[in-house]
C-alpha cells in the first residue's frame, strides 16, 4: 500500500476529574492523532504522549518534531508491503517510541480496513470482550478517594489500581482493605521509592495486593530484581520496558512476575505482540496499561488486548471515566465489567470527524 497523505492532528481534551501521580498532575491531555491515506481508505492511530516530559522522556512537541522531520519523510510516498517494512524505514532513529507508535498504529488500523477484518482478529486476538480495571489518582485525602473506589466499583470494574507516593501509600491501602475487604487490589509508584524503602514494601506484603507497579526508578531493572527476591507481592513493569528485549531481560533477572504492556511506550502494536508472545512463552502474564488515551488509543488498547496472554484486567476503562465526550462512536462502554470488541473493520470503533475538529489545536498535512 502507497502511503499517498498523512495527517497530524493535535486534539485537546479536558479530563472530567483532574488526575495526580508521584511524577505530574493533569487536569487535559495534547494527544497527537495520525491519519494514513491510501486507495481511498484511511487508517487512525493516536500518539498518546503526556504534555511533559515527567513519564518519559517524550512529549507532546517532541512526537510532533520527530514524526515530522524524521519518520514521516521516511515513509510518505513509499509502497510499505507489511508492518517489518514499515518499521524497517524509521529503525535508525532511537527511542521516541510514542511518536512512532501512533504513525504504527494508524498503519494497522488501515491494514486492517485493507483486508476487510477487525484489528483484533489481524493481531490474533481470541476474546470478544476484555475485563476491564481502573486506574484513580492520589486524593488529597482517603475521604476524597474512597467515594470514588465505590463508585467505579459498583460501575462493575474488575480491579482497582491506586496511585502511591512516598506519605500517601500504606494509611492509603490500610483504609481501602478496611472498608473495601478483598477487592482485586494493586498499587503504582511511577517509580518514585528506592531500595532504601525495602520495609514500607515488607508492610505492604501483608495486603495481599494483586502487585506493585514501577515502585524503583523508571530506567532500573536490577534494583527491582533485588526488590523482587525481598517481597511476596508480584511487582509490575511499566516505565522500564520499552521493547521484548528489555522484557527478556527483566524476566531473566527475576526482575518483575508481570508486565503492563502499553503499545505506545513500547512503539506500537507490532512490539507489543512481540512482547505478549515472550511472556506467554515464559508464563508471565501481561494486562494492557493506558495512557488516558482518546476513543482511538484505546480502541487500539481493546484490539491488543484479545490477544491470550492478556490474562489480567487492564486499565482500558470506558469513555465516561475519562472524556465528557469521546472522540469515537458508539463510544467505549462497560458490560458487566467488560469493554466489548466490535466486529467492524479496522479498530471497530469510528472516529467522529466534528468532534475530532472540534477538539483539534493545530493540524498538519503532509502529501506524497
Ligand atoms: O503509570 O500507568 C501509568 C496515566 C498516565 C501516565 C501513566 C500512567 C497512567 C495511568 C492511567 O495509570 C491509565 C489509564 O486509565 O489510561
Ligand atoms: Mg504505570
Amino acid at each position: 500500500m502507497k502511503i499517498e497523505r498523512i495527517d497530524l492532528l493535535h486534539v485537546q481534551l479536558k479530563l472530567k476529574e483532574p488526575f495526580e501521580t508521584s511524577s505530574s498532575r493533569k487536569d487535559h491531555l495534547d494527544h497527537i492523532l495520525v491519519k494514513i491515506y491510501s486507495g481511498g481508505l484511511i487508517g487512525y492511530g493516536e500518539c498518546a504522549c503526556p504534555t511533559e516530559p515527567f513519564y518519559c522522556y517524550e512529549t507532546t512537541q517532541t512526537c510532533l518534531h520527530i514524526l515530522k522531520d524524521f519518520i514521516i519523510p521516511r515513509v510518505l510516498g513509499q509502497d510499505i508491503v507489511s508492518v517489518e517494512d514499515l518499521i524497517n524505514r524509521y529503525r535508525s532513529i532511537k527511542g521516541h517510541n510514542f511518536a512512532k507508535s501512533g504513525l504504527e498504529m494508524a498503519w494497522w488500523d488501515l491494514l486492517a480496513r485493507w483486508e476487510n477484518k477487525p484489528l483484533y482478529k489481524l493481531l490474533g486476538g481470541v476474546r470478544t470482550a476484555i475485563e476491564s480495571g481502573v486506574s484513580l489518582g492520589i486524593e488529597e485525602s482517603i475521604a476524597d478517594l474512597l467515594p470514588k473506589i465505590e463508585r467505579f466499583l459498583k460501575e462493575g470494574y474488575r480491579r482497582i489500581k491506586l496511585k502511591i507516593k512516598p506519605g500517601k501509600d500504606l494509611a492509603v491501602v490500610e483504609a481501602v482493605r478496611h472498608h473495601f475487604g478483598d477487592i482485586p487490589l494493586m498499587l503504582d509508584a511511577n517509580s518514585a521509592y528506592t531500595l532504601q524503602d525495602l520495609p514500607l514494601f515488607k508492610e505492604l506484603d501483608k495486603y495481599h495486593l494483586m502487585m506493585i507497579e514501577q515502585p524503583l526508578a523508571h530506567d532500573d531493572i536490577y534494583d527491582h530484581s533485588k526488590l523482587q527476591r525481598e517481597i511476596k507481592t508480584p511487582i509490575c513493569l511499566d516505565e522500564s520496558i520499552h521493547s521484548a528485549e528489555d522484557a527478556r531481560k527483566a524476566i531473566e533477572l527475576g526482575s518483575c512476575r508481570i508486565i503492563n504492556i502499553k503499545p505506545g511506550r513500547v512503539g506500537g502494536l507490532y512490539e507489543a505482540r512481540k512482547i505478549h508472545d515472550l511472556c506467554y512463552r515464559q508464563g508471565i502474564p501481561v494486562w494492557c496499561g493506558g495512557m488516558h488515551e482518546y476513543g482511538i488509543g484505546r480502541a487500539h488498547n481493546i484490539a491488543l488486548s484479545t490477544l491470550p496472554n492478556f490474562t489480567l484486567p487492564g486499565d482500558v476503562s470506558a469513555s465516561s471515566k475519562y472524556y465528557h465526550e469521546d472522540i469515537v462512536t458508539p463510544p467505549i462502554e462497560l458490560d458487566n465489567g467488560k469493554i466489548k470488541v466490535i466486529e467492524a473493520p479496522g479498530i471497530g470503533y469510528r472516529p467522529v470527524e466534528q468532534q475530532i475538529k472540534k477538539y483539534t489545536v493545530a493540524s498538519y498535512c503532509f502529501e506524497a
